[in-house]
């Protein structure tokens, strides 16, 4: 089990655009399981590669609300089809703490992949999970939600998550 440090807003690595997965073997596998424990530690419902560091296409999600945990994978996800009607969700993200807002999407999606096992599959999401699928696929094109908030209301967030990272910084050194 290997939980990894989750990088938060504002650090410029979470804008890079994640590179595509040539191959999907034993590293990749092992980086998903790493991601996955990182996630279920934070606690989250989702998470991409960048927000730990890796610049690739990559993301999880588990939305199950039991003990028995029903992780996804996904590998190089494409959204082949957005409904034309839009859901509001309270939206949260593990890089951007302590941060809420309601963010507008499309409340159906229809995305292909590669599985844990590099076998291409295709799935239809709505409600929660479609929501969960835009955001992460977002974070593998450099972009967070407080992206689609006022620029009064993002910058607002922003300088407060660098005074939150400048004081616990001083704590440390
Ligand atoms: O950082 C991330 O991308 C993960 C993020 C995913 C997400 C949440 C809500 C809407 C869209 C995408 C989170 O998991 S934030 C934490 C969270 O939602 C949560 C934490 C504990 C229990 C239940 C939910
Ligand atoms: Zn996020």
């Amino acid at each position: 089990m290997t939980i990894k440090k989750i990088l938060t807003e504002p650090d410029p690595f979470l804008r890079q655009v994640s590179h595509q997965v040539e191959k999907v073997d034993d590293e990749i596998r092992k980086l998903m399981d790493d991601m996955l424990d990182t996630m279920y530690h934070a606690p989250g419902i989702g998470l991409a590669a960048i927000q730990v560091g890796v610049p690739k296409r990559i993301i999880v999600i588990d939305l199950s609300k039991e003990e028995e945990k029903k992780p996804l994978y996904f590998i190089n996800p494409k959204i082949i089809l957005k409904s034309s009607n839009n859901a509001t969700y309270e939206e949260g993200c593990l890089s951007v703490p302590g941060q809420f807002a309601e963010i507008d999407r499309p409340d159906r999606c229809q995305i292909n992949y590669l599985d844990y096992y590099g076998k291409q599959q295709e799935v239809k999401a709505e409600g929660l999970l479609a929501t969960c699928i835009q955001h992460e696929i977002d974070h593998l094109e450099g972009i967070l939600f407080i992206d689609y908030l006022s620029k009064l209301k993002k910058n607002f967030i922003v300088k407060k998550l660098s005074k939150q990272k400048k004081s616990l910084e001083r704590i440390v050194v």
